[in-house]
């Protein structure tokens, strides 16, 4: 008999790796999706389709939502899953401050609404919950590098949520002798990373400017420094992790910290594009200080004839400041490289090298389809 996994949030970035990683361990795989009025499952549609071919469907999705503990019971009744990975959420930090309420609803009580179902149900001895914590729960960093010890300090209406949510895991894991885990993951990226965060809009820019269609990349707080991983690394922690004997939690992390603005750096040396920064703040700028114009044709597949040197590519725009800012992410992951035999496989130079050529193909792909130039810098997302 294969296993049977449920993974709320399976349109998200992490849902699409978790569901092809479990698929191809012979998992059955229920996701849970949500109604939305244009489609959302972009990330999926390739791997439903195959899995539709092979004439033994596997994968299997319903419509649900976090801030709905009816639905969320009726279909954990039905699927009878073995794990249950809580992966959906309103993920985006700057915003959880322009939605609080609704944030607090799906991060911190949504999870509420899993181990509730899985109790009320009377599975907690058969169904393993994984529960996506993050690195924000650090917030105003109290220790460096950060590990499982390391007290919280969360600083945005997302990081007190999931402060909510790991509690409430670590509450009834110790209360009902269920076997829930709380993965803290640091950031995590890949071609599929959504669209407005900020390695994401930075890819998609390179890949922008350098065909033509966009003139300048606006960013927030350059000196914040992330501990970037691949996000395909760390679907394989959440597996580990509730394969264990007993239920823990674990820190998921490179262990190497780096500002927004290397990230930026290292992502137009992709394509040949040589940054220096110029200015301190709200008026720090991002100017071409050299293209090598074999990697640029190489990369693009074209001559950087409408680039100069001198020309400004990155501004600063206050509007993405957030209202209190987490400065400083590193995590330290000994434990799971210990205890899980857990160990990052992609380096961030390759990371950011994959993502930048994902985008290069994807805008010269939509270009092409559109027949015409258009501006992806206007687009209503872009104000993230
Ligand atoms: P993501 O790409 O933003 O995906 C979030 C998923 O949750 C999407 O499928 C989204 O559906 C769904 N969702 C949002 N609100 C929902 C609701 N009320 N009910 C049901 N589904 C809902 O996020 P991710 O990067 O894959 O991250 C996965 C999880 O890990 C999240 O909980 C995130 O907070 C956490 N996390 C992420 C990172 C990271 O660096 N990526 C690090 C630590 C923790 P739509 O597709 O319809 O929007
Ligand atoms: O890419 P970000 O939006 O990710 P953030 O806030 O670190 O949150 C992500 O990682 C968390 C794990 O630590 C997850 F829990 C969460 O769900 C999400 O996946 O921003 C990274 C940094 C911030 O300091 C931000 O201020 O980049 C800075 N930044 C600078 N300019 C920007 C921008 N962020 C965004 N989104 N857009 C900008 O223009």
């Amino acid at each position: 008999m294969s296993k049977i996994a449920l993974i709320t949030g399976i349109t998200g970035q992490d849902g699409s790796y978790l569901a092809d990683y479990l698929l191809q361990k012979g998992y059955t795989v229920w996701g849970m999706k949500r109604r939305s009025s244009s489609f959302n499952t972009s990330r999926i549609d390739a791997l439903f389709a195959n899995d539709r071919q092979e004439g033994n469907p596997k994968f299997h999705y319903f419509y649900g939502d976090l801030t709905d503990a009816s639905n969320i019971i009726k279909y954990i009744q039905e699927i009878q899953p073995d794990e249950i990975y809580n992966l959906a959420a309103m993920s985006h930090v700057k915003v959880s401050f322009d939605t609080p309420e609704y944030t607090g609803n799906a991060d911190g009580l949504g999870t509420l609404r899993i181990l509730e179902a899985v109790r009320i149900l009377g599975l907690t001895q058969k169904t393993r919950i994984y529960q996506a914590s993050t690195s924000e729960l650090y917030g105003l960093v109290q220790e460096v590098p950060q590990t499982e010890q390391t007290p919280f300090y969360p600083r945005s209406p997302y990081g007190v949520a999931k402060l909510y949510g790991y509690w409430i895991t670590v509450n009834y894991r110790e209360a009902y002798n269920m076997f829930a885990c709380n993965g803290i993951l640091f950031n995590h990226e890949s071609p599929v990373r959504g669209e407005t965060f900020v390695t994401r809009k930075i890819t998609r820019a390179v890949a922008n400017i350098s065909l033509g269609f966009q003139g300048v990349l606006s960013l927030g707080n350059l000196d914040a420094k992330r501990d970037w991983g691949h996000a395909k690394d760390y679907v394989e922690a959440m597996y580990l992790m509730l394969q264990q004997d007993k239920p823990e939690d674990f820190v998921i992390a490179t262990g190497r910290t780096t500002a927004i603005r290397d990230f930026v750096r290292m992502a137009f040396h992709e394509v040949g594009i040589m940054l220096d920064f110029t200015g301190k703040g709200a008026d720090e700028k991002g100017i071409i200080a050299g293209i090598d114009r074999d990697l640029f044709e190489s990369q693009t597949g074209l001559e950087p004839d409408h680039l100069n040197i001198g020309q400004e590519l990155i501004q600063v725009d206050p509007f993405y400041f957030r209202p209190t800012e987490v400065n400083l992410l590193i995590g330290d992951a000994t434990k799971a490289k210990t205890k899980l035999g857990w160990q990052p496989q992609h380096t961030l130079e390759e990371m950011v090298s994959e993502m930048v050529q994902s985008d290069v193909e994807l805008v010269k792909r939509n270009h092409h389809l559109k027949n015409g130039g258009f501006l992806i810098h206007n687009k209503v997302e872009d104000l993230m």
